[in-house]
């Protein structure tokens, strides 16, 4: 029944509590046999019939306690089993079904991936192997027993522990796992084909001996070093800082080609988009390495959050998503720079969360009503459900924090949770109330926060007028304010941080608390002026408003003791005057030129010793996605990326002589390393050197043609790459030629290449774009090459994909409606690239409207693009 409500929870009526699969692989038709133990839910309705779900499934055979039943007794769908009058006591029914691996291009369920079976369940994905309660609160204990061609599929792999191997004659053999851990349908899988592989081991410390293997396609088992040592770093982290030990004899990760998604969880068996696993210095950016090491621990961090304690209800999705969010970015901040980790995640969490936030696909952190669940592994889910949990922490403390998690683990180790339990543990351990937080998991939408600062020097204080507002977004007309804890300092006029005092002389620690929509904060001992950085390291997913002064922003960027903040203040220097010329430029005048910005930006570079890889993050202006989001109405893209061109040329040509100090500064030195350090100088050296040549000098892209020829290593090969495609002309179409020459037949290489050809601005993009689309050799069936090129077209490409004549638009539907029929999760995220269209000037609105309109006309839509459709046009 659609739509799925949260107020419609009831526990179901039949679960199942042993598993005991017998799985016969064949390209075509493999079967599927389900030996299942049965029982009635104590809390169940009690003269419920038995009804199980389905997805395109095909039932063969079926018994009952061994009888087979009356054709009367069952009636077998689809996508529903249903027994009518199913015994009072626990029982084993024995299901078998066929289904054909080669034809599913869903990816959903049992497919194949270059000839390797493998299998995806989250969310829904077990139902399309046999009938099952395929909802995560029903726990299982699982043993596979997977049967295969010895030449197909030589390794045979599924959850658990191996627990025997054999020889069924005929050049068949099979394997037998077993999971002794219950757990949900959603984290069963099994692979079986014909892989090459790495193996190490580790031990926990209570003694575990671990194997670990991590397996691909033949061939690219050498790019496998990098992400097995993420995975002991991973393990060794989760016992140290959350006391999180893993609980198998082994641990398997499986690189496949053909992935919805970044990768998946599975219990004991990690399946990955090859994407997040494979890389090489000659193949992979120093990005690509730092999202290896984040999936790798994301998903090996789920072992405890998500798995052990696993999700109640898909309503619950951030329970284990937000939280491992959280965890693998505290990881990832340990392993690197803490203050370039959060940049970078606070970054990534306004340009995608909070675009979903300002839009018509805005939901809540913990959503309470959905027609595809598959629609709603987002960013809200994710990054915004890892900043409540920050925001939680900046609340309690970290003591209190530590405190509540240890409970949460200790307490609903083996259960299916709610956000309500998890919540229950921190109250608890803090004796707060944790009533208004809440609201996090519940209120969609950014809040706004208003600051102004008012100094009296005659009475020495310095006080804070601060006001929220959160706006209304789709099902929420009105609000409640939120608690918002604020970090603060006040910095005096010689860079010192002064202590908070507040009227009676009281010391505050670093952050207040809003509770209310407005809220007066003073603070005595300043008969001269200080200057205030607030919202340090970003201690809540806001979006701020404060009254600072460009001299003042000057001096936070050079003199803020808050890392975080030194960058915040860049970026808000640069963005106010973007938006300013970008208004200019709207008006007809010529684009601005900022004095203070530039000062501020050599001054930046000169310091650049200091930390390199959070001087590129310094330097990365603004995206232009980043400045329509900050002007939020009536956006036009074209006076955006002129204004922002503009002011990169202003740079180029103003900075030059700092630009080649800096090159030659961190010019590299020695074989390449992808640690934090290395990849930060490199890093450095990039963005200099894209600066550098933004003015498009001939003698600066030539040096960047050289640095591009002469590269020992892929990020600073594709970084001068991504340069000279921004300049027309037979030097860029010569420099992607040479790249594809080199790596044509590497696909995860071909998909850099065709993103970055992909988000190339101008009018002509879209024409080399479906020239790429049809070329025979590039297989855009596979989601990874699709996203490259089309993904990042309309994600990224801003003034190509909002085109004013609206083929921008077009295209994209085009393709929607096209890959709908084959993989509808993919064609549902690539329209949730509409996600902005109503910030556009009226023009591009109507075009973005009417594209929509021909979408939801469309004949025969998927559930996935339908909900999108509905949502981003209601
Ligand atoms: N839990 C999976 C996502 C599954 C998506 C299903 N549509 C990956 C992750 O978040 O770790
Ligand atoms: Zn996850």
């Amino acid at each position: 029944a659609r739509p799925v409500k949260l107020s419609d929870y009831h526990v179901p009526d039949h679960r199942v509590t042993n598993v005991d699969l017998l799985v016969t692989l064949h390209p075509t038709a493999t079967r599927v046999v389900a030996k299942l133990t049965v029982e009635r839910h104590p809390k169940g309705r009690p003269a419920a019939p038995l009804a199980f779900d389905g997805d395109e499934l095909n039932l063969v055979a079926l018994t009952l306690d061994g009888a087979v039943l009356a054709a009367s007794a069952y009636e077998a769908m689809p996508d529903r089993l249903v027994i009518h009058l199913p015994p009072a006591g626990p029982f084993t029914l024995t299901i078998e079904t066929m289904v054909n691996p080669e034809a599913n291009t869903q990816l959903m369920g049992l497919y194949r991936s270059s000839g390797t079976w493998c299998t995806q369940c989250e969310a829904e994905g077990f139902r399309r192997i046999t009938y099952f309660p395929d909802r995560p609160d029903v726990l299982a204990v699982y043993t596979t027993r997977i049967e295969a061609d010895k030449a197909e599929a030589p390794v045979l792999l599924g959850n658990g522990n191996l627990v025997e191997t054999g020889d069924l004659g005929n050049g068949r053999h099979y394997a037998v796992w077993h999971d002794p851990h219950p757990k949900p349908s959603y984290l069963f899988a099994l692979v079986g084909g014909d892989l090459a592989s790495t193996s190490d081991r580790f031990v926990t410390r209570s003694g575990r001996d671990v194997a670990l293997r991590i397996y691909s396609e033949h061939g690219k088992e050498g790019r496998l070093a990098y992400a097995m040592d993420a995975l002991k770093r991973s393990m060794r982290w989760d016992e140290e800082v959350f006391g999180c030990e893993y609980d198998l004899d082994i641990f398997m990760i499986v690189a496949v080609s053909d992935f919805n998604m970044g990768a998946m969880e599975n219990k004991g068996l990690n399946i990955f988009n090859d994407k997040y696993v494979m890389a090489l210095p000659d193949t992979a950016t120093d990005q690509d390495y730092a999202h290896i090491e984040a999936v790798i621990a994301h998903e090996y961090f789920h072992n405890w959050t998500g798995n052990r304690i696993t999700c109640r209800d898909w309503f619950q999705l951030c329970l284990k998503e937000g939280l491992t969010v959280f965890r693998d970015q505290e990881f990832s901040s340990d392993m690197r720079s803490r203050a370039v980790k959060r940049i970078a995640d606070v970054r990534l969490l306004k340009a995608q969360q909070f675009a979903e936030d300002a839009g018509p696909l805005a939901h809540p952190v913990r959503p309470e009503l959905y027609n595809e669940i598959n629609n709603f592994y987002t960013a809200t889910v994710y990054e915004k459900g890892a900043e409540v949990i920050r925001v939680l922490k900046v609340l309690l403390g970290p003591a209190e924090f530590k405190t509540g998690m240890d409970l949460y683990l200790a307490r609903h180790d083996g259960d299916a949770a709610t956000i309500e339990d998890f919540i229950a543990c921190f109250a608890e351990a803090s004796g707060r109330d944790l009533g208004q937080f809440f609201l996090w998991y519940r209120q969609s939408g950014t809040p706004e926060v208003s600051v102004e600062g008012h100094h009296d020097p005659k009475a020495g204080t310095f006080s804070l007028d601060i006001r929220q507002t959160l706006h209304p977004t789709p099902g929420q007309p009105t609000k409640q304010p939120m608690v918002i804890p604020l970090a603060l300092g006040l910095i005096g006029p010689d860079g010192a941080e002064r202590p908070l005092l507040t009227e009676d002389g009281q010391s505050v620690p670093g952050v207040v608390a809003l509770t209310a929509s407005r809220h007066r904060f003073v603070f005595t001992g300043h008969t001269t002026r200080p200057i205030l950085s607030i919202n340090r390291g970003f201690s809540a997913p806001i979006r701020l408003t404060t009254d600072l002064t460009e001299a003042d922003l000057q001096f936070l960027a050079r003199h803020d003791g808050d890392a975080y903040n030194r960058w915040q203040s860049i970026q808000t220097l640069a963005s106010r005057f973007l938006i300013a010329s970008t208004a200019a430029i709207a008006r007809g005048d010529a684009a601005l030129v900022s004095v203070p910005l530039i000062e501020t930006l050599g001054a930046v570079l000169n310091d650049a010793g200091r930390d390199p890889a959070f001087t590129a993050q310094a330097l990365s202006l603004p995206s232009e996605a980043d400045i329509a989001r900050e002007i939020g109405s009536e956006v036009d893209p074209d006076a955006i990326q002129a204004a922002r061109l503009a002011l990169r040329r202003t740079i180029s040509d103003q900075l030059g002589d700092e630009l080649v100090a800096t090159l030659s500064g961190f010019a590299a030195k020695g074989p390449f390393a992808p640690d934090a350090a290395a990849a930060g100088r490199r890093a450095i050296a990039n963005v200099a050197l894209d600066l550098w040549a933004a003015n498009g000098t001939e003698s600066r892209l030539a040096e960047v043609e050289r640095r591009f020829a002469g590269a020992d290593n892929m990020t600073d090969r594709f970084a001068a790459l991504a340069i000279l495609a921004q300049h027309a002309g037979t030097r860029r179409e010569a420099a992607l030629g040479a790249f594809y020459e080199r790596y044509g037949s590497d696909p995860l290489i071909i998909d850099k290449w065709l993103a970055l050809q992909a988000g190339i601005a101008e009018p002509a993009t879209l024409d080399r774009i479906k020239t790429l689309l049809a070329n025979p050799a590039i297989n855009f069936g596979n989601p990874n090459r699709l996203r490259a090129l089309v993904g990042s077209f309309a994600m990224t490409n801003q003034t190509q994909f909002n085109r004013p004549d609206g083929l921008g638009y077009g295209f994209l539907v085009d393709v929607v409606l096209d890959v709908d029929a084959k993989n509808s999760q993919v064609a549902a995220r690539l329209l949730s690239a509409f996600r902005s269209w109503r910030a556009m000037e009226p023009g591009r609105r109507g075009r973005a409207q009417a594209a929509l309109i021909r979408v939801a006309n469309a004949p025969s839509l998927s559930p996935d693009v339908r909900d999108i459709v509905e949502r981003s046009l209601g």
